[in-house]
């Protein structure tokens, strides 16, 4: 058997890989293991220079090598910054208005996965499985068949496949579309992705295999992090602030896919309408900042803050806090804990791919007592955790009626519903998801 070569936009560092902390990286750890693998992509670094083609960095770690390469500024600005999270990023999650369209960074991002494909070529080997990962890399199937590249190559999307209608007021859209037939195997999160991927390439003639791979955490892994955890002074300073009271939670990047302004309006709708809860409850919303130099990304935290200070001011007292809100990242050991404490897991994402949080959630809480998951419609766990509380976060009344309801739920109710949904976290896990993509991949005709 050949090598794996994974491509993302991001490469994890060899440390990452071997402690595997994210959905990815663990999946992707776990197909690896002991498998000669190349990880290719982007190193982090800007200091690439126009003009000639950088070299790629080579760190070889057991049985992983992993190949970087530096951008430069411009490069970045248009294929990162620009192209890929100011334009795909919304159209992706249905938010057409919310793009920043040009032209200049359409060609800066088709430029980079030239790049891309131009060193990786000369480092694949015949028999090489290549496995190319997100949004960022669309057109690097077909710029690697220009290549000459004829090994099996596949992709996977993280984020949301939208409606053909709406990727299609994309300008470029078919380009990109047309480039999805470089890919033997193309792996959505949802069927309702996998459907709207296949009514948009059928629009534009392409021939192309689409499929549902949800992805999946490492359920036992994260339970133990959370036992773990609650001996930590950390929680030990959580249980003194809470005082007894009950824990709403929240934790996302701080991103408007993931509804947070409509998640803070939600709890507020709670204090006014179900005053029982006013003093009871405690909202703590974990947001660390992402693509800040974004300017979409820019105003919504000052829309956070804004909501934050105004039900702060207006409903705290003189010994309670309503809503804590904290844009930096929180280590991971202690935020599995923090999900075992919670009462309700509050993710009300507009709209998501998967939404690992909500899995996160679920594998965290203590079996014999376990926290209420409330959940948006618009995720892509939503099928599988049908179990969950479901709203839709464009109204803060279904989310104040959804808190109302898991914050008295009965232990029966919380148990029957948490154990449907642990089942359903550990029938698909990171590691399934990698190797049931991998298996299909290699199932695929060789070109
Ligand atoms: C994309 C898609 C899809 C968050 N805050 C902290 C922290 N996190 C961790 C979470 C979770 C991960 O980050 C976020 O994963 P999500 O799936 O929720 O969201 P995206 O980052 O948008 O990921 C998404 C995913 O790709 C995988 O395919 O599910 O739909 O958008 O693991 O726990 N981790 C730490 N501190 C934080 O403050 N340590």
């Amino acid at each position: 058997m050949g090598r794996l070569v994974v491509v993302s936009n991001r490469v994890p560092s060899p440390r990452e890989v071997t402690q595997a902390a994210g959905g990815l990286t663990v999946g992707l750890a776990d197909a690896i293991k002991g498998q000669p693998t190349l990880w290719f992509g982007w190193s982090g670094s800007t200091q690439g220079r126009d003009g000639a083609d950088p070299e790629p960095g080579i760190v070889r770690k057991g049985t992983v090598t992993f190949a970087t390469i530096d951008l430069t500024a411009r490069q970045h600005k248009g294929f990162y910054q620009g192209f890929s999270n100011a334009i795909l990023w919304p159209v992706c999650h249905y938010r057409v208005g919310l793009m920043q369209y040009s032209r200049d960074e359409l060609e800066v991002y088709l430029e980079v996965n030239a790049l891309f494909a131009r060193i990786l070529a000369p480092l694949l080997e015949p028999d090489d499985t290549v496995w190319v990962q997100d949004y960022q890399l669309f057109p690097l199937g077909a710029a690697l068949r220009r290549e000459g590249v004829k090994t099996r190559i596949g992709f996977f999307l993280h984020i949301p496949f939208p409606p053909e209608q709406l990727f299609r007021a994309l300008p470029g859209a078919d380009l990109l579309l047309t480039d999805l037939s470089g890919y033997d195997l193309i792996g959505v999160q949802t069927a309702q992705d996998a459907g709207n991927l296949r009514g948009a390439l059928q629009a534009v003639g392409v021939d192309a295999t689409v499929g549902a791979f949800p992805i999946g955490i490492d359920p036992d892994g994260f339970a133990r992090q959370a036992v773990r955890g609650e001996a930590s002074k950390e929680m030990g300073r959580l249980t003194q602030a809470l005082a007894g009271r009950a824990l709403i939670l929240g934790v996302d990047r701080l991103d408007y896919s993931k509804g947070i302004p409509e998640r803070f309006l939600g709890f507020e709708r709670l204090l006014k309408r179900f005053p029982a809860h006013r003093g009871k409850v405690s909202f703590l919303q974990v947001a660390p900042v992402s693509r800040g130099d974004v300017a979409e990304y820019k105003s919504l935290r000052r829309q956070l803050d804004e909501l934050a200070g105004r039900i702060n001011g207006e409903w705290a007292e003189i010994d309670w806090i309503p809503l804590r809100y904290i844009t930096r990242p929180m280590p991971r050991k202690v935020l599995a804990s923090v999900h075992r404490r919670a009462t309700v897991g509050l993710v009300t994402p507009l709209r998501d791919g998967m939404n690992l949080v909500a899995k996160e959630y679920v594998a965290a809480q203590n079996p014999d007592d376990p926290g209420v998951l409330v959940l948006s419609k618009f995720a892509g766990a939503a099928p599988e955790l049908s179990d969950a509380v479901m709203v839709n976060p464009l109204d803060p009344d279904e989310i104040a009626e959804a808190l109302d309801l898991a914050l008295s739920m009965p232990r029966k109710e919380r148990i029957r519903r948490w154990e449907a949904m642990n089942e359903a976290v550990h029938r698909v896990t990171a590691a399934s998801w990698a190797r049931d993509f991998l298996a299909a991949l290699a199932a695929m005709p060789a070109r």
